[in-house]
């Protein structure tokens, strides 16, 4: 199912907002008044009061930020401008979250849809051949991919290579980047694309 877009004017720039169709467990935007029952977080630009001080957004969480993606459960931020991977990788650290692990296939298509709606061609996602070549894990070590384009994804685990990737076609070609209206690339670490960050939305 496609997602929605839509666009909100936050007072941050232009930032778009791809709401998403299915059902979710993050429905309930928070009333901007402090809540006695708030579990607090840090703020994250999503519309929520994450730090439970009856203002969301605040301190502006939401600039360096050109298009968000709301997915059950998590928060998709895609930062301004392109760097190098290790860059993208602080800056979603900076951010308070990290490069986004995309495990099944509507988070893959929100992730285009983000990309689309900033009109940028790439973004760094989560995921590595670095280690041993041909061996693709997340950060958290999790395997999602073994081989070259006729490889093998283990049992269930899903994958958004664009058609021919992962090719390896340069030595340094590991890093998992996402081409908008493709898939997954795999990259040389420094090729130049934004950051899409996610950190799990806080609990309540
Ligand atoms: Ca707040
Ligand atoms: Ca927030
Ligand atoms: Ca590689």
């Amino acid at each position: 199912m496609l997602a929605q877009l839509g666009a909100l004017a936050l007072g941050c720039g232009r930032v778009g907002f791809v709401a998403d169709a299915a059902p979710r467990d993050d429905a309930t935007v928070d009333a901007p008044t402090a809540d006695a029952g708030c579990v607090a977080c840090s703020e994250w630009c999503n519309d929520r009061d994450d730090d439970c001080d009856g203002a969301a957004d605040e301190g502006a969480v939401c600039d360096g930020i050109c298009a968000r993606v709301r997915r059950s459960g998590v928060d998709l931020s895609l930062l301004c401008g392109a760097s190098a991977r290790d860059a993208a990788e602080l800056a979603c650290a900076q951010h308070g979250g990290a490069l986004v692990p995309i495990t099944d296939h509507a988070t893959h298509q929100a992730a285009l849809d983000a990309l689309a709606d900033a009109a940028e061609t790439c973004a760094w996602i989560d995921g590595s051949d670095a280690s041993e070549e041909g061996t693709w894990r997340r950060a958290d070590g999790t395997l999602f991919w073994t081989g070259v384009a006729d490889g093998i994804a283990p049992s269930g685990v899903f994958s958004g290579w664009r058609a021919g990737d992962p090719d390896a076609s340069a030595e340094s070609e590991d890093w998992l980047a996402l081409v908008e209206g493709e898939g997954w690339a795999d990259s040389p670490s420094d090729a130049t694309c934004p950051a899409l960050c996610a950190r799990a939305v806080c609990a309540r």
